[in-house]
């Protein structure tokens, strides 16, 4: 394109008109990218123009200036333009061609592939029940200081949860504090009270870290624990967020509790508490009917030791607590019995007892569709 004469506006539209008829015979996009190319590329005709600007005398570029890059404009309008024609010619070829043979089997989507553990699942199923409630989810470090993990939770020192026989411990950290692999997930709402103004409504789901492991016990564990705190909160409200969680959870109806008097150094009064099931049927539980009485969670209202450890005035503020084992209440929902199977990871028990990635549990769609 050098040989043109840069100031001569006929042979500027001439040579629009050169481009503008290869951008129509462009077939397909490739062809149209070679045009637009060697229009508007580095070394393109228009390009070329547009450098040419650099070189003319003032007057000239009055003109000419204006009229090339009025030029470039049109010039990448049309591509545009033709661009979005062959997009719909290609589409509605393909349309034209693809026949969809709805007789075929369904091929399992590979989305399906896998399956959601069951813990997922079952934190997936409490996370949306207790949000349902007001509950937010907090998590925190599975590595803990002493602080969080015993004395800030009014374990006296010497308390036997401390030694080596129960705690996963790691050497000092920089602060000289001792590390521990968090035996529960309390340290969550310490930090979640030492860091929120309340009121405060959490769940806090995560692994847990205990020495001692047998038939039924595993050395790494779930848990859940829920911490509200408020001016007003009581007791009556636990039970009824207790009871409202096993309904949903179990999903049935309705279901008895029992409360138990218990001890637990980070709560005053303290409770286990045990669900009504049937268990007449071999190797089959049944919540919310039968005379059994099975012990699913440990609650209790939050001692004023831990609220003052954590910042809060006992006379200003009070709450409540629950902690449950995930492994345990899923086992007994979906029927497992050997709680070690829930880490060998063994593919023929997961597509077992595994669900499927789409069946995500709402309260709306059921939670365990
Ligand atoms: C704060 C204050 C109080 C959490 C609680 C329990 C009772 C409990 C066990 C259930 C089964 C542990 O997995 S398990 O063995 N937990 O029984 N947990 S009250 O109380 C708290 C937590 C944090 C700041």
């Amino acid at each position: 394109m050098s040989d043109i004469d840069v100031t001569d506006q006929s042979a500027i539209a001439d040579l629009e008109q050169d481009i503008a008829s290869a951008i129509m015979r462009a077939e397909d996009e490739a062809g149209l990218e070679e045009v637009r190319i060697a229009a508007l590329g580095k070394k393109g005709s228009v390009s070329e123009l547009l450098k040419s600007l650099g070189a003319m005398s003032p007057d000239e570029r009055k003109v000419m200036g204006p009229a090339i890059n009025g030029l470039r404009d049109r010039v990448q309008g049309l591509i545009t333009h033709r661009r979005a024609a062959l997009k719909t010619k290609a589409l509605e070829a393909r349309l034209a061609t693809e026949t969809v043979d709805v007789t075929l089997p369904v091929r399992e989507a590979a989305a399906e592939t896998g399956r959601v553990h069951p813990i997922a699942q079952v934190m997936e199923e409490l996370t949306a029940i207790f949000a349902d409630m007001g509950f937010s989810v907090a998590e925190g470090p599975d590595i803990e200081d002493d602080f969080h993990n015993f004395t800030a939770l009014n374990f006296p020192p010497g308390h036997p949860a401390r030694e080596m026989h129960d705690t996963f411990f790691l050497p000092p950290g920089s602060d000289g504090q001792r590390k521990v692999l968090r035996t529960h997930t309390s340290p969550v709402q310490v930090r979640t009270m030492q860091t929120k103004t309340p009121p405060i409504r959490v769940i806090c789901p995560g692994r847990t870290y205990r020495c001692d492991s047998d038939q039924t016990h595993t050395p790494m564990f779930h848990q859940v624990e829920g911490l509200v705190i408020d001016k007003g909160a009581h007791l009556g409200h636990l039970k009824w967020i207790l009871e409202e969680f096993c309904k949903s959870f179990f999903e049935v109806e309705g279901v008895k509790m029992r409360f138990r008097p218990s001890f637990f150094p980070f709560t005053e009064p303290s409770m286990e508490v045990d669900i009504q099931c049937d268990r007449s049927r071999p190797g089959e539980i049944r919540f919310g009917e039968g005379s059994d009485w099975l012990e699913i969670l440990g609650c209790g209202m939050v001692h004023p030791n831990v609220l003052r450890n954590c910042g809060l005035d006992p006379d200003e503020y009070q709450g409540f607590a629950w902690g449950m084992g995930i492994d345990r209440i899923a086992m007994l929902k979906y029927g497992m019995s050997d709680l070690r199977a829930f880490f060998e990871a063994d593919v023929r028990w997961l597509s077992h007892y595994g669900f499927r990635p789409l069946d995500f549990p709402t309260l709306a769609g059921g939670l365990s569709a």
